[in-house]
This record gives C-alpha cells, structure tokens and sequence, in this order.
C-alpha cells in the first residue's frame, strides 16, 4: 500500500471514530421532550423570570425557538439559572442543552472551554454607571474608584484592562451573584457598577428612580452576546445556529408573526426556502421542513423579538444601533437560506 493510500485509510478510520464519538444531543433533547436552557439569574429583557416563574426575553425567546423548530411547541423548554461563574461548567458537564446567557464571544472561551459560539444575537459594550449626585461625567475620571463588578466574567478582564490602559488606579469589588453586585451598588458601597451596557439599562429600569443614575459615555470593549454548545455535536451546532440565522433573515424579508402564514403563497424565492414552501432545509439538520415556520408563527422574526423585550417602548429602551440589520445600518447579517 502508498503511503499515500494508507494516509486517506487511517484518515477514514478517524473520521469514522470522530463521528461515532459525535454527541446526539437532538436526539437526547427529543427524547427528553425539551430544551435544557442555561439562562440568566435575571436580567429583565435577555432572560427573567415572572412572579409565575414564566421567562421572557429575547434570551428566552431564542430557547422558545429552538424549541419551535424541534418540537413546535415553545413551551418545551427548561430554563436552568446560573452565574456567570457556573455557566460553563454547566454547558460541558451536559447539565444544560444551550448556553442563552449574555455570555460574550471570547477567543479562549471558544478554543479553550471545549464550547463553540453559534452567533451574536446582540452586540454589546462595557459600560459604566454612577450615581448623578457624584457629578461625574466621563469614566476617566474614575481613579480611586470602588466598582462593583460580577465575577467570572470579561467585565472583570476588561475593567482591568481600562484602568491600567489609562493610568488610573480602581479597587474592585467583586461577588459571585448579580443581585449582590447591584445591591452593593445601590447601599453605597461602590461608586461604579460597571457591566454589559445592555445589562446596566435593564438594572436600572429596576431601580426606584432610575434618573438618580447615569451611564457615562464610554463603551471600553467588545462584547458580541451568543448561545453557545458543547463541542463534538455539528448537527446540534447548526441548528443553534440556523434558529438565529432564521429570525434574523426573517425580519429581512419582512416575514413577521403576524403574516408568516400569508407570506406561505409568498412568490420571493428566498421566502419559499425559509418557510420550507420550495426545497427541505429542515430534513438534513434532523428537522421538519417547516422548523422555520414554526420559529416564526410562534416566536416572531428578530426585530419583534427584539422591540418586545429590550426595544426603544420597553423599559429597557435600547435602541438598534449596531443591531440593526445590515441592509438598516447595523451590522447584524445572517448567510442567505439556499
Ligand atoms: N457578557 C459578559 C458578562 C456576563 C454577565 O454575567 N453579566 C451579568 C451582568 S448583567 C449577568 O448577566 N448577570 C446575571 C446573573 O448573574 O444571573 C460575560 O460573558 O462575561
């Protein structure tokens, strides 16, 4: 035998015991009946409970939509806090399906962790909050500062990174839970609650008088938000992924909650393949050809998500900004369904 033949032959053999080695997490999940959902502790707008212990959020949404696609039923999820210290474990050791958590997009947590990002579902930025009375108005004056800050997280990475890159001096205080770390804001402890921007605007629609507190202007790092699963199971990877991929093309189609089911005689080509009207998308990822119908019907396309838990007339107020679509002036852009 060549060398060469026997090269592909040991390839083949690996291949093979790769494959045979591939998690079925689809088939763990169907038989389960629901999706195991890794969620926040709560963060209003991304993932959080009610006083019935129903969630909500654009987070809560994404679970509802893989749900959707799987088993046309949204209420086929289970919803699993965690901290952000506990997050990862919880994804590798197999006691959640998918990670749903303002978790960001790092190198390391993607090639180190034994996780791999399906998407971005938003775009984020670290950004500071102080108390108005204190008068300040840009973090760089912030030296000498107690932050508050949750721990396990790239904030604590990137808050240092700020400090040191401006000569400024900070002292952290750093604890496990969120609530912790917003009530030590609020009893005075710190000067600076410092997280996710998205995050501090959803803390702060809950305080009492949320104008007693400001956001200052700078936003000091990268923080891509996105479901996450465990490495070694590509079929349960594309479907993350193309449950994202579906409600973003949706809204850029115009196909909405309300009219998916007149868009069905839709004559757009791109129309017909998303809601499995021309060719079967949902066959080849363990899906039924309508997975994406039923994202939408039932959960909505991206931006009716997006307006109904964190949108300028919620509480939380976020405008688009980089969450727009690409064809809107943002940067949010899924590859086409063909
Ligand atoms: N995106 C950052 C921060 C994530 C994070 O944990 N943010 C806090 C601030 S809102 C949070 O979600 N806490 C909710 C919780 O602990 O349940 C990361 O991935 O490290």
């Amino acid at each position: 035998m060549s060398k060469r033949i026997v090269t592909i032959a040991v390839g083949a053999a690996l291949a093979f015991t790769v494959q045979a080695a591939q998690a079925d997490t689809l088939e763990d999940v169907k038989e389960k009946g629901y999706v195991q959902c890794g969620v926040t502790e709560g963060v209003p707008g991304f993932s959080n409970p009610d006083e019935n212990n129903e969630w909500s959020g654009i987070e809560a949404d994404y679970c509802m939509a893989l749900a959707a696609a799987i088993f046309d039923d949204t209420s086929a999820v289970r919803y699993r806090p965690l901290t952000s210290t506990e997050r990862f474990t919880a994804l590798s050791s197999g006691e959640v399906d998918v990670l749903a958590r303002t978790t960001t997009w790092t190198m390391s947590r993607d090639t180190q962790l034994g996780i791999n990002f399906t998407g971005t579902y938003y775009y984020d930025g670290q950004g500071f909050m102080v108390r108005a009375a204190d008068g300040i108005t840009s973090a760089l004056e912030l030296s000498g500062a107690a932050v508050c800050i949750e721990s396990g997280t790239t904030t604590e990475l990137n808050a240092a990174d700020y400090f040191e890159t401006n000569g400024m001096d900070y002292n952290p205080v750093v604890f496990v839970q969120q609530d912790e770390v917003v009530k030590a804001y609020q009893d005075g402890r710190c000067d600076v609650y410092t997280t996710d921007s998205s995050a501090i605007a959803a803390e702060r629609s809950k305080f009492a008088d949320p104008s007693e507190h400001i956001i200052l202007p700078e936003i000091i790092s990268k923080e891509p938000l996105g479901p996450s699963v465990r490495q070694g199971d590509d079929t349960w990877l594309n479907i993350n992924r193309w449950t994202l991929f579906a409600m973003i093309n949706a809204e850029e189609l115009g196909v909405t909650s309300e009219n998916v089911d007149e868009m069905l005689g839709s004559d757009n080509p791109s129309i017909k393949r998303l809601l499995g009207v021309e060719g079967d998308f949902g066959t080849p990822m363990g899906l039924d050809k309508d997975w994406a119908y039923r994202i939408i019907k039932a959960v909505g396309n991206y931006g009716e998500s997006y307006d109904r838990h964190i949108g300028p007339d919620t509480a939380i107020g976020l405008e688009r900004g980089l969450n727009a679509l690409w064809t809107k002036g943002g940067i949010l852009y899924a590859p086409p369904i063909r």
